[in-house]
């Protein structure tokens, strides 16, 4: 196998005894990588990283430039570019951060389940992150076998509503039902990353997709439908026909970072009314002339999607606040 087969498509490395990896999972200090001389462990060289703020630390995804040692543990000299990152804000143990969740992958895959799961509102609030990432999100509708095809299709319209023109796919992995509709993804050096809610089944797609068990997965509680975080870790593995996959652990939250830009791109059917206003500075209140406002009226903006909107740009907004204030207690 070589880092080619892992989605590599740069060149080699400039310095001599070097050479482009990629991190198949990270474990505390440690990480799992396989570049052409085959796979190992890996550790940052420290002086390469540390007292240096702009250094980016590698996650899994990431490819990264290795001295390789075949006697132990090889040094991971730097990062390469990303070509895409999905991060949010969370609170960690150092304050309020980005926490990246998943890099350089060619298709972001957000899950939801077709049972209590199923929340709009954390839809639009991941493709409000997910749209910054710099490739496109695709939406899954999962475990469609538990509902009967009405249902399904009151939750697919449901959120084909508000995924701001994000496709949304029904799939059963359980059944193997939809599956042939990801075949334009699931290609060899191609990576795709699953994100989603603990137990919406993001290893159970996996396993679906590689025909084999290849991650393990559990039963959700019954009496709430939540997940019990069996993904610990997030890992990138290879399926048989040569697809690479970034399984993630489940998401309690997801904070929004940076995220305006992707709000008026998963919005775009509400930020479409604000050039019709009177005034190009309305704020969308008590402004007389307010085409949002007109719209709320008769029903051509459905006022969840526009609250929901105004959450989160909100939210948004003041996200530089709650870290500036996160790093202020942490510091104390
Ligand atoms: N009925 C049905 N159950 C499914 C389907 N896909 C997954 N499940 C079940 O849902 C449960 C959780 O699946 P996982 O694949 O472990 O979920 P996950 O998203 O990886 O969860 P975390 O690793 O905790 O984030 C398991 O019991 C699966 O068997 C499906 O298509 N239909
Ligand atoms: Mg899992
Ligand atoms: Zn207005």
């Amino acid at each position: 196998m070589t880092v080619a087969d892992y989605g590599y498509d740069g060149g080699p490395t400039s310095a001599a005894g070097t050479c482009p990896a990629r991190v198949l999972g990270t474990w505390g200090d440690y990480y799992r990588i396989l570049c052409d001389e085959g796979e190992g462990i890996a550790r940052k060289k420290a002086s390469a990283f540390h007292g240096k703020p702009d250094a980016v630390i590698p996650t899994t995804g990431d490819y990264v430039v290795l001295k390789w040692n075949p006697h132990g543990e090889s040094r991971i000299l730097e990062t390469l570019p990303r070509h895409s990152q999905f991060a949010r804000a969370a609170a960690g143990s150092e304050g309020r951060k980005s926490q990246t969740i998943a890099v350089n992958f060619d298709t972001l895959f957000f899950l939801t389940s077709a049972n209590q799961n199923f929340n709009v509102r954390r839809m639009e609030r991941f493709l409000s992150l997910g749209r910054t990432s710099g490739a496109p999100v695709v939406v899954l509708l999962t475990k469609c076998d538990l509902v009967k095809k009405k249902e399904r299709d009151r939750l697919l319209a449901d959120a084909r509503d508000h995924a701001g023109g994000a496709e949304v796919l029904p799939i059963s992995a359980l059944k193997g039902t939809g599956l042939k509709a990801l075949d334009p993804y699931v290609r060899p050096r191609k990576t795709l990353a699953f994100i989603g809610s603990s137990g919406v089944g993001k290893s159970s797609l996996v396993n679906a997709l590689a025909g084999d068990e290849i991650m393990p997965t559990l039963e959700i509680r019954e009496w709430d439908a939540k997940g019990r975080h069996t993904t610990t870790e997030r890992e990138l593995v290879r399926l048989p026909n040569g697809t690479l996959v970034i399984d993630t652990p489940g998401m309690r939250e997801i904070g929004m970072w940076e995220a305006d830009e992707g709000i008026a791109d998963a919005f775009t059917d509400v930020e479409a009314f604000f050039p019709q206003c009177r005034f190009s500075d309305c704020r969308h209140e008590t402004e007389p002339g307010c085409a949002v406002k007109a719209a709320l009226a008769d029903g051509s903006l459905p006022l969840d999607r526009w609250l929901a909107y105004k959450r989160l740009k909100a939210e948004s907004a003041r996200e530089p606040a709650r870290r500036a204030e996160s790093t202020h207690r942490y510091r104390k």
